[in-house]
């Protein structure tokens, strides 16, 4: 590992040389000590599809700087596995210390992943996973409980229909799917059918994907609007798409929230969506908590020191309504 840092330090110094700048200062043979000790961790992050998706990015280069003594790369996929796939080739012929990665739907991963675990570079998934008939071809993920998630949003919604009495209506239901093949997206659709399935009254009318973004949400709820008139509850995979699709039922004159026509169950709870549950437009954000950034530095510590680490790590969250903001 040590003979990979002293290459990129090479590399580094030569860049330095290359450009110019202090041509004459610097001793390739005898790079900085704190330079040549940096640990080297190539991340291929989904994109920048969501407010979560810059916290969770902030979240991981707060935390992996030089001063805690990694040296980081990073690229955005921009949503693109062929992008990511790319970008894992680059980290093995950069011949970094660790590949992180936010695999954007999860298949297709078997050949690039052995190709690393040819290279002898451990891949750590943050975030999404990868499915892959061989998990030695990773050591780590490290994420959330998406079904759980998926369950939580049920679960609120069973205890919506008993405060309000409505056990024996149809309860007519979209769901706003994120990006298909996502794991957020396969987790939190299977969470939320372990509860709905068991509800005969429970009338789920359509389930599209809207890429998790703001500008698809408005246009894929604009549509659902259009196509169904008595919508009683929006099931939003993530915050952004729930911004476009709370703009799509203002547009259609139709109340969103508490006491609204439509009740409005949100994921992620970044804060620009916790202001609305306040405001009583969102009726219920179940939390994905996207500060991964410590859990990785601590595994990546770990992995240095020669330990074996867990193969999944779980990061916490909760489910936030209104009762968290009157203090009940
Ligand atoms: O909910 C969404 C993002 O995979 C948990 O991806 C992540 C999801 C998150 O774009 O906002």
């Amino acid at each position: 590992m040590k003979k990979l840092r002293r290459s990129l330090t090479a590399v580094l110094f030569l860049c330095l040389l290359l450009s110019g700048c202090g041509m004459f200062d610097v001793d390739v043979e005898e790079p900085a000590k704190e330079e040549e000790d940096l640990i080297v961790v190539g991340f291929s992050q989904v994109g920048s599809e969501s407010v979560w998706r810059t916290k969770n990015t902030a979240s991981i280069q707060e935390e992996l700087t030089q001063e805690n003594g990694f040296f980081l790369i990073f690229a955005n996929a921009r949503q693109k596995q062929e992008n990511q796939i790319k970008h894992i080739r680059e980290f093995i012929s950069q011949r970094v210390d660790y590949i992180l990665f936010s695999p954007v739907t999860e298949e297709g991963w078997d050949t690039v992943l052995q190709e690393a675990k040819e290279a002898g570079i451990p891949v750590i998934l943050v975030d999404r996973k990868v499915d892959v008939a061989d998990s030695s071809l990773y050591t780590a993920w490290i994420g959330s409980d998406m079904t759980e998630e998926g369950r939580q949003a049920g679960l609120w919604l069973e205890n919506y229909e008993k405060e309000n009495q409505l056990e024996s209506q149809q309860i007519e239901i979209v769901v706003l799917q994120g990006t298909e093949g996502a794991t957020s997206t396969i987790e939190r659709t299977k969470g939320f059918h372990q509860i709905a399935d068991a509800h005969e009254n429970w009338v789920i009318l359509e389930e599209p994907y809207a890429d998790y973004t703001t500008a698809k949400g408005e246009e894929v709820m604009d549509r659902l609007l259009d196509t169904y008139p008595s919508i009683d509850v929006l099931i939003s995979q993530n915050d952004d798409m729930t911004f476009g699709a709370l703009q799509a039922m203002d547009d259609h004159g139709i109340k969103a929230g508490v006491d609204g026509d439509v009740a409005v169950v949100s994921f992620d709870a970044v804060d620009e969506a916790l202001k609305l549950v306040k405001q009583g437009r969102i009726n219920v954000d179940v939390e994905c908590n996207p500060l991964q950034g410590p859990y990785i530095w601590m595994t990546l510590e770990a992995l240095e020191r020669g330990e074996t680490v867990s193969k999944n790590i779980v990061v916490k969250e909760r489910v936030y309504d209104q009762s968290f903001f009157s203090g009940r």
